[in-house]
This record gives C-alpha cells, sequence and structure tokens, in this order.
C-alpha cells in the first residue's frame, strides 16, 4: 500500500479523492500554528495572504469546505428574505441542502443554464426584481467556475466581466463558487485574478485538483471578509490551531496549479477512448478541464448501476450521476497508464453484455 493510492484503485468518481502529496504532508508535520479565531495562525495568515496575491481580492477567511465557503459568503452578502440569482445545476442549488435558505434565510432563484454552463446575461437581467412591495430583493448572482454539473465547462473571461457589469448596474453583487476555478484559470491560460476581476467574491477549494486534504479559501474585500469570518464562527467553523491544514494549502498553491492542464490532457485522452465505444454518448462532448460526462444509450441493456459494479470489480471507479449517467474526474492520482486501463475495462464491459 502507498500513501498516494492506497487501495491501488483507479478512482475516478471525483477529483476529491487526491491524497495529500508527501510535501504537504512534510509541510503540515512541521507547520507553526496559533489560535485562528485570535488571528494568530501564522501559517493560515500566510495562505490567506497567498491567496489573496493569487486571486487579487483584498482580503480571505480559510474555510472547512467549499460548501461552507458558498454559505459565508451569501451570509456575508445578503439579508433575511433576499433573493440569489444562480444556476439550476449549480452546487449551491442542488447539492448543498438548501443550506442558503437554513442558514441565510434567502430564497434562491435557479435559472436555467445554456449549452456553454452560462447564465444568459438577459436572463438574469429579466429575474432581477423591480422595486414591489410583494417581492423579494435581488442582491446577489452567484455563478460556479468551472461548471462541475455542466460538464466542468469554462466560463470565459468576458463572461465573467459581463456578469459583473450587469451586477453592478443594478446594484447587486456577485459571488463566485470556483471551487476549481484554477481549472479554469489554467485552461483558458489567464490568470484566477483576471477571471474574477469584476466579481466581489470567491469560494475555491484546495482539497479537490489542488491535492490538499482538506479546506477551501473565501475572498473578498475586507469589509466582507470581516461579516463572512462572523458567518464562519456561527456555523462552527472556527478553526484554531488549523494551520496544519493550511499548511497543505499553501503547498497546493505553490506547486499544483500549473499541474492541472496535466488533469485535462488526461479527460482528453479519456474522451477520445470513450467515444469510440458503442453505446457511449459523450454529454457534453468533453475535455474542456477534469470533467467527463457520459450517457449510455437506449440501445445498451446495462444500466448505470450495473456498469459500476462490473468496473468496481476490476478496481475502476466512476461516478453514477443518474441511471443512465457517469461522471469521470481526472486528479494528480490518475496518470495517463490508468485512463488506458478505463478505457479498456469501459470497453470490455460494455461488449460483453
Ligand atoms: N463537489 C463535489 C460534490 O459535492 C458534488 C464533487 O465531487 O464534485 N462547489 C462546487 C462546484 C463543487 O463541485 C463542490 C463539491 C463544492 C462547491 C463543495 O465543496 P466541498 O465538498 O468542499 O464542500
Amino acid at each position: 500500500m502507498s500513501f498516494d493510492n492506497p487501495m491501488e484503485i483507479i478512482d475516478l468518481r471525483s477529483d476529491t479523492v487526491t491524497q495529500p502529496t508527501p510535501e504537504m504532508r512534510e509541510a503540515m508535520a512541521s507547520a507553526v500554528v496559533g489560535d485562528d479565531v485570535y488571528g494568530e495562525d501564522p501559517t493560515i495568515n500566510e495562505l490567506e495572504a497567498l491567496a489573496c496575491r493569487m486571486t487579487g481580492m483584498e482580503a480571505s477567511v480559510f474555510v472547512a469546505s467549499g460548501t461552507m465557503g458558498n454559505a459565508c459568503a451569501i451570509m456575508a452578502h445578503t439579508q433575511r428574505g433576499d433573493e440569489v440569482i444562480c444556476g439550476q445545476r449549480s452546487h449551491v442549488f442542488l447539492n448543498e441542502q438548501g443550506g442558503a435558505a437554513v442558514h441565510s434565510a434567502v430564497q434562491l432563484n435557479g435559472l436555467r443554464e445554456n449549452a456553454a454552463g452560462e447564465l444568459p446575461l438577459d436572463d438574469i437581467a429579466a429575474n432581477i426584481r423591480t422595486e414591489d412591495e410583494h417581492h423579494p430583493i435581488s442582491s446577489l448572482i452567484c455563478i460556479e467556475n468551472t461548471h462541475n454539473v455542466c460538464g466542468g465547462l469554462l466560463l470565459s473571461v468576458e463572461y465573467m466581466q459581463g456578469v459583473g457589469e450587469l451586477a453592478k448596474r443594478h446594484d447587486l453583487r456577485f459571488h463566485v463558487d470556483g471551487a476549481r476555478i484554477f481549472n479554469a484559470a489554467v485552461a483558458l491560460n489567464v490568470s484566477a485574478e483576471a477571471l474574477v476581476a469584476a466579481a466581489d467574491s470567491l469560494t475555491f477549494c484546495l482539497s479537490k485538483g489542488l491535492s490538499a486534504p482538506v479546506g477551501s479559501v473565501l475572498c473578498g474585500d475586507v469589509e466582507f471578509i470581516r461579516r463572512a469570518r462572523r458567518a464562519r464562527k456561527l456555523l462552527g467553523g472556527g478553526m484554531r490551531q488549523a494551520g496544519v491544514l493550511a499548511a497543505a494549502g499553501i503547498v497546493a498553491l505553490n506547486g499544483m496549479v500549473e499541474r492541472l492542464s496535466d488533469d485535462h490532457a488526461n479527460a482528453r485522452q479519456l474522451v477520445e477512448g470513450l467515444v469510440a465505444i458503442d453505446g457511449i454518448q459523450l454529454n457534453p462532448p468533453g475535455g474542456a478541464t477534469n470533467m467527463v460526462y457520459f450517457d449510455l444509450d437506449a440501445s445498451i441493456q446495462r444500466n448505470a448501476a450495473s456498469l459500476y459494479d462490473a468496473l468496481a470489480l476490476q478496481d475502476v471507479l466512476l461516478d453514477p450521476v443518474g441511471p443512465r449517467r457517469f461522471r469521470a474526474v481526472t486528479h494528480h492520482g490518475i496518470d495517463a497508464a490508468m485512463v488506458d486501463r478505463v478505457i479498456g475495462a469501459v470497453r470490455e464491459t460494455m461488449s460483453s453484455g
């Protein structure tokens, strides 16, 4: 057994399964720590300063997870009863247990994403409430980049700029769920800073493709982060000597960003292999970043559960996201040879009925 791949399995369920690197483990073991609720953990302070430099934001706060980052952002940006515009397939809308309603008492207005994973600017504009005593107050737009459920799709600098301008015109705030913002930046060959320049806040995850074991960073201006820190404390997220975790995050930001392009190349290789297998429909066509989504077409007897089981017996794990739909996510624990093994296993299993 190795630390890198304890089970020796090819696990494409998510990039959240990544193991910390040896360098991260060393940094964690030797991290200088303090009580972060007092602002006295030097390693967390260093991580937060680094996050600001890499995103161009004024201030930041280390949080336990992407979900907590989004929750703190929504709490800090909104008032009880406000309305938040987001995507119907966004993490905030689908995968946070309605946390925005629970923690912030706001209502989500989930708009349909287009094929590019964007909320068309006209739709956003049409959904901003006008002054009317009957209506909630629109106060926040949340955009996910990369967009996970839409296929790991990239939203361009121009689009992000457009959302920012629209938000400003209507006096709304603009939050980016950038759990995988560095995947987007690397794939677009732009800085994360350029991608979020028009946003008021950003959450990004250290624990996905960047391979740190725990944590996300929420970034914004000084006053916003002051409110977000209060929200974090309310949620029970004041983590004390969490510099042991932030230490891995620093290694992640310094050393794991550029290599995300390897994950994207492996995803493209997976797409090329899968596209040639009868009965598999890539949807969307795939390969934008580190995610591949595919459906089993109607001619195929197998469903996702039976294909999942058959592949698991061969130590290949995919993420069944619907009765006939899968997600496969490439990450630091996956190399090109593993991708070839996955393609071979899927091809054989599909052809054996
Ligand atoms: N996504 C997870 C699952 O929750 C679906 C995954 O395996 O992809 N924003 C986005 C866009 C995400 O994809 C995720 C996690 C989060 C936020 C939440 O991050 P965590 O898991 O750290 O709370």
